[in-house]
């Protein structure tokens, strides 16, 4: 699809002759209709689950509808720095309350493994997030394919995991972050710790910041099970690090994936200011709960 504020044709391409990752150019989101967003990018997600958007000049009610193309717009239950509630597309920021660069800043949680709301019963399904302003180097977000750690992994260890389920809470995300008191409430949930995706039917390990107990394991056995795990899923070939340029718009599928954002440049001197926002998702499936002949036809054309 061409409008007069396109010059060329969209063009897609690879990050890497693995699956993850995509990178569209030559396209003008603002110039599309909402549907025709959903359908440009959808396949692409499912096939690479993380689309990087090239060159665009995006206002937050461009962001929003964008994200509304890929469903319902999740809202937040956060405040900012300055104690007003996160709006559904919103700033993350490395800057301090007085809007200064900061080494500390007050989301500190991004800078560790982690995928988004999986402290909730429904977490998010994509996260989309513009870079507005950027560190002349540094500050990528890294993301981790969680489909290929899992099928790595030998098949006596992926049946052993696919029976077992993980309690998750934002207790670690508040010691990253070091946010104020700990107040000690912290629901929790239970998902499986292998998730099968809802589109594409094939199995991943569903793991994370939030991840704080395997159900029915002593709690030590299961910190060292859950850190093994995340060490092998971050491993170099399983991750695409997405250096930024201003304009960039980046979608990447939650169910499939840990992000993470690099801590690595000189944070109290440059600002890096992005804005986000996030989809509606569903309950986390297990493997038992679902068609059992899709799962394996699935994972099996995908070895
Ligand atoms: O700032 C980043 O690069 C990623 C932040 C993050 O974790 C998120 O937007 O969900
Ligand atoms: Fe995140």
């Amino acid at each position: 699809m061409t409008s007069p504020n396109q010059t060329s044709a969209p063009a897609w391409s690879a990050v890497s002759e693995r699956n993850l990752g995509a990178v569209l150019s030559g396209v003008d989101l603002t110039a599309i209709a909402s549907e025709d967003i959903g359908d440009l990018l959808r396949g692409h997600l499912e096939g690479h689950y993380v689309v990087v958007v090239k060159g665009q000049h995006l206002t937050e009610s461009d962001h929003g509808r964008i994200s509304e193309s890929l469903g319902k717009m999740q809202s937040q239950e956060r405040k900012m720095a300055t104690g007003e509630p996160w709006s559904s597309v919103h700033l993350i920021t490395n800057l301090d309350l007085h809007g200064k660069p900061s080494e500390n800043p007050y989301i500190a949680e991004t800078f560790l493994w982690h995928t988004d709301m999986s402290h909730k019963e429904a977490p998010v399904s994509y996260t989309l997030l513009y870079a507005l302003e950027l560190p002349p180097t540094g500050g990528e977000t890294q993301f981790a394919d969680m489909y290929a750690a899992y099928d790595d992994l030998p098949v006596g260890d992926q049946r052993r995991l696919s029976g077992m389920c993980v309690v998750h809470s934002r207790r670690r995300n508040y010691i990253a972050s070091a946010q104020g008191q700990m107040n000690g409430s912290f629901p929790t949930v239970v998902h499986p710790l292998v998730r099968v995706h809802p589109d594409s039917k094939r199995k991943c390990l569903y793991i994370g910041l939030t991840a704080e107990q395997i159900v029915g394991m002593d709690a030590k056995e299961s910190r060292e099970l859950l850190d093994t795990l995340i060490a092998h899923s971050t491993q170099p070939k399983y991750v695409y690090s997405h250096k930024w340029s201003l304009g960039d718009l980046v979608i990447w599928d939650n169910r499939c994936l840990m992000h993470r954002a690099a801590r690595d440049y000189e944070m109290a001197r440059y600002r890096r200011t992005m804005r986000r926002s996030s989809v509606v998702g569903s309950t986390p499936a297990g493997v038992g709960s679902q068609d059992n002949d899709a799962i394996e036809a699935a994972s099996k054309a995908n070895v």
